[in-house]
């Protein structure tokens, strides 16, 4: 498997239930690095282009508004296999749906507050990464 970078961000329900070190710990004990990382309050115009993909969908007011509700802490996570790796730590969307042990199923409340946002593909994780850090923010380690 190759060597990925992925975008992670630990959403404002997470942040406010003082959990970030809880889910780091999972990061890493899965063999994932921390390579850039920043807490940040998006304004609703920062979320709406970081998910400008789902403009057109029922929940896309609600997302904005959540994710601009409080601060959020935003990494890049760098490791074998990264973007999957990362994704099954997540869990599925719907805390209900997410498998034990997985960060949703332990710390989400509902698929709209559910703790955690991962990049779906190696293509987006690009995409993703550039939105929010320059590449003089990344650090290789
Ligand atoms: P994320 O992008 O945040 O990592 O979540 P995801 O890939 O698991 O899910 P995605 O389909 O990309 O949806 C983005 C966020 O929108 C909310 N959502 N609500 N009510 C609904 O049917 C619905 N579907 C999605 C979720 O909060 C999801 O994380
Ligand atoms: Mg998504």
């Amino acid at each position: 498997m190759a060597l990925e970078r992925t975008l992670s961000i630990i959403k404002p329900d997470a942040v406010a239930k003082n959990v970030i070190g809880e889910i780091y710990s999972r990061f890493e004990k899965a063999g994932l690095k921390v390579v850039a990382a920043k807490m940040k309050h998006l304004s609703r115009q920062e979320a709406e282009g970081f998910y400008a993909v789902h403009r057109e969908r029922p929940f896309f007011a609600a997302l904005v508004d959540f994710m601009a509700s409080g601060p959020v802490m935003i990494q890049v996570l760098e490791g074998e296999g990264a973007v999957l790796k990362n994704r099954e730590l997540m869990g599925a969307t719907n805390p209900k749906d997410a498998a034990a042990g997985t960060i949703r199923a332990d710390f989400a409340d509902s698929i709209d507050a559910n703790a955690v946002h991962g990049s779906d593909s190696l293509e987006n994780a690009a995409i993703e990464i550039a939105y929010f850090f320059p590449a003089t923010d990344v650090y290789a380690r």
